[in-house]
């Protein structure tokens, strides 16, 4: 299968590492549609020469299992894809979000953490230890992609793969290496994973998950191609009832309460997506999944 060149060829598709990575999932579990399938599946964008596709599921463990494609004819392609745990679990969120233009590729792949892995190093050691190889496999392929929204990182795992790719064929193969090797991992966590029993670690799961859930509703980079291809109001629907359906269910904490950095005048959330700036020019961790922030910069 060559693209001819590279860019944007035959072959290049997103709907393929959903539909591999969804018959993965059945080999491990039973897949039921997800209450948000319904209003989301028939969902249809402005222009004629886009595809969008959107498919969500439950099963047990798994509280949402969603898939978001974009594809444009010989132009934008995006690929949105992430699992929660029910909050019994303390499971990473599953994270795989790409965007394509024929100028590049914007990737973020990761098991993003329920905890800060720099504020709670238990969470860092029962997840991340064990998985730094994955890091070392991918980091000369899928180098550090540069500075970043500096608040992300919070959300980010010392394996994140965060790049910033030429979108060739080759490119695409290796990123649809890692996607694999991430959610197979993914899924093999999903399946040793013992549910908790004390209420109250239940509930501060679900809570760290709401946070997340609030964080990704405001602040996605997606937002604004997302609201040009289908409108205001129908983007605001797919990002809270499908994307990160539980942002208005599993919390009753605003956006500010969890981040009162973004407050201003009149009590409303500003806009910028940054309140500190980009930073982070390389990995802010070290080979052992420590965080070392700039210091690699000298
Ligand atoms: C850019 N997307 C980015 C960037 C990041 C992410 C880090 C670089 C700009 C920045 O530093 O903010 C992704 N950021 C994430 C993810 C998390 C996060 C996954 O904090 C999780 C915690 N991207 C998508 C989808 C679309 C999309 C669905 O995932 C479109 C529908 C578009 N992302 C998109 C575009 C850019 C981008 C257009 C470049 C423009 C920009 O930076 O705003």
């Amino acid at each position: 299968m060559s693209g001819g060149g590279g860019g944007l060829g035959a072959g290049f598709s997103y709907q393929k590492f959903a539909h591999v990575a969804l018959e993965r999932t059945r080999l491990h579990t039973a897949l039921a549609s997800h209450p948000s399938q319904e209003k989301f599946k028939f969902i249809k964008p402005n222009e004629d020469n886009t595809v969008m596709n959107a498919l969500s599921f439950s099963a047990p463990k798994i509280r949402l299992l969603r898939s978001l494609t974009i594809e444009q004819k010989n132009s934008v392609q995006v690929l949105d894809f992430a699992a929660f745990s029910e909050p019994e679990y303390d499971l990473p969120i599953f994270c795989a979000n790409a965007f394509t233009s024929p100028a590049r590729s914007i990737v973020v792949l990761d098991l993003n953490p329920l905890y800060d892995t720099t504020e709670h190093e238990d969470y860092r050691g029962k997840y991340y230890r064990n998985l730094m190889p994955l890091i070392h496999k991918y980091s000369e392929l899928l180098p550090w992609g540069g500075k970043i929204t500096s608040e992300s990182l919070r959300f980010f795992s010392p394996i994140v793969i965060w790049t910033i790719l030429e979108p060739t064929e080759a490119n695409h193969q290796v990123l649809y290496s890692a996607f694999m090797d991430y959610y197979k991992v993914w899924l093999e966590l999903m399946d040793e994973a013992v549910q908790e029993t004390s209420l109250e670690k239940v509930d501060r799961n679900r809570e760290a998950q709401h946070k997340y859930l609030t964080w990704r509703a405001e602040k996605d980079p997606g937002y604004s191609l997302l609201k040009k291809l289908i409108g205001e109001c129908a983007a605001k629907d797919l990002v809270r009832e499908f994307l990160f359906e539980g942002v208005d269910s599993l919390g009753t904490k605003s956006f500010l309460e969890y981040f009162p950095e973004y407050a201003q005048g009149g009590g409303t959330v500003n806009k910028k997506r940054s309140m500190i700036g980009k930073s982070f020019e390389s990995r802010p961790w070290d080979a052992r999944g420590q965080f070392i922030g700039d210091a690699g910069d000298g």
